[in-house]
């Protein structure tokens, strides 16, 4: 019988990895999309006849309720959330609204569908590095207590202990998947590898002249999301649920990073990186290095992408971007010269 997953999240960077594989398995996919001004489904485009899009917030419990009930799921996905952490210190009640409540929500509304119709209903909640925040000892582990240091990680901290009491509480199948950095392609413009890979194809080929950042002596453990989403799915197939660590077990300066991206299109990032400090935050998470030996053991992961082939992932497909934006520029210059010739 085909297993049946909903994912929050959907339209986000990992909820489109985690579609495609779900649908790969054979899954029917169910997605939770909250409507905007715009529309925000670009990344599952190519995904949309065959995921059923349902309307609802994080915010809203009835809305979760109703479509836990409609769609019967066995598996979901918590995937949604206000995730930049900068952005947490300006926003902190809509982050945690999303990030702690919202995840609290969605449990209480599994609760009771699990309790009034004996359906399972296994829970994968996205936890983050982010929680270690100033970190206790390194490499970080499950094991390694908490000091998080911005709205968004102390929110995860809460959802984290929501999944862990649901579970030992109401005996559901719930795990936190403590996922450290991962990027793809598909990465929102405003985190650093993304604003990075977009701004190197965007200089290279004369659409940009610098790119601001803030401290770039942070040290990231980064993986590609492809492959994170794997993880996901494999902890909610293990018989008893569990926490995991998800990480490539190195770590990298964004240093590191923009030589990297820089390097690829044969560009020295000193002469295009202007530091502002709009992108300092109040409280920084310095290093963060995973140790998953447990998730290489039990669930047979790891990662397949490294760092470095990484940023030449993202800047490949960020040139292909730059050549479409500058082809539709020029495009446009040329209706105007044509205009004004006329
Ligand atoms: P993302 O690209 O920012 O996607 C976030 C998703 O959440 C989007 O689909 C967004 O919808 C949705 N969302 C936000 N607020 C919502 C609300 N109130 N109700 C319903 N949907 C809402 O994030 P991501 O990188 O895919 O990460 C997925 C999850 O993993 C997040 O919870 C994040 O905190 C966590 N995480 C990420 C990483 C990482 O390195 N990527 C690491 C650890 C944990 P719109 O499209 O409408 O904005
Ligand atoms: O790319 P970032 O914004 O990611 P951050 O803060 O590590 O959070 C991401 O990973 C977490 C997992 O550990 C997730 F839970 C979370 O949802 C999100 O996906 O920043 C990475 C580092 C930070 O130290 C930041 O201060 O890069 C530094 N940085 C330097 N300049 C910058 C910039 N970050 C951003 N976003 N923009 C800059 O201009």
């Amino acid at each position: 019988m085909a297993k049946t997953a909903l994912i929050t999240g959907l339209t986000g960077q990992d909820g489109s990895y985690l579609a495609e594989r779900l649908l790969e398995l054979g899954y029917e996919v169910h997605g939770l999309v909250r409507r905007g001004s715009t529309i925000t489904t670009h990344r599952v485009d190519h995904l949309l006849e065959r995921v059923a899009i349902h309307y609802g917030d994080l915010s809203d419990g009835p809305s979760l309720r109703r479509i836990i009930e409609t769609t019967r799921p066995t598996e979901v996905y918590n995937l949604a959330a206000q995730s930049h952490v900068g952005i947490s210190f300006e926003s902190p009640l809509q982050t945690c609204d999303s990030g702690a409540l919202g995840t609290l929500r969605l449990l209480e509304a599994i609760r009771d569908v699990q309790d009034r119709t004996g359906q399972q209903i296994r829970f994968y909640q996205a936890s983050s590095s982010e929680m270690y925040g100033k970190v206790v000892e390194t490499p970080q582990s499950e094991a390694t207590p908490f000091y998080p240091r911005s709205p968004y990680a102390v929110g995860k901290v809460f959802s984290y202990w929501m999944t862990v009491n649901y579970r030992e509480a109401y005996g559901i199948h719930a795990s936190n998947g403590i996922l450290f950095n991962h990027e793809s392609p598909r990465r929102g413009e405003n985190f650093v590898t993304r604003k990075i890979t977009r701004a190197v194809a965007r200089i290279k080929l004369g659409l940009q002249t610098e790119v601001r950042l803030g401290n770039i002596d942070a040290k990231r453990d980064w993986g590609y999301a492809g492959d994170y989403v794997e993880a996901m799915h494999l902890m909610l197939q293990q018989p008893e649920a569990d926490d995991y660590v998800v990480a490539t077990g190195k770590t990298y300066a964004v240093r590191d990073f923009l030589e990297y991206a820089f390097g690829h299109v044969g560009l020295d990032y000193n002469d295009f990186v202007v530091i502002d400090p709009r992108f300092f935050r109040p409280t920084e998470v310095d290093l963060l290095l995973g140790d998953s030996s447990k998730a290489r053991r039990k669930l047979n992961w790891q990662p397949k992408v490294d760092c470095q082939q990484l940023a030449i992932m993202m800047v490949e497909a960020d040139l292909e971007l730059a050549h479409r934006e500058k082809t539709l520029l020029n495009a446009g210059k040329g209706f105007e010269r044509y205009r004004a010739a006329a």
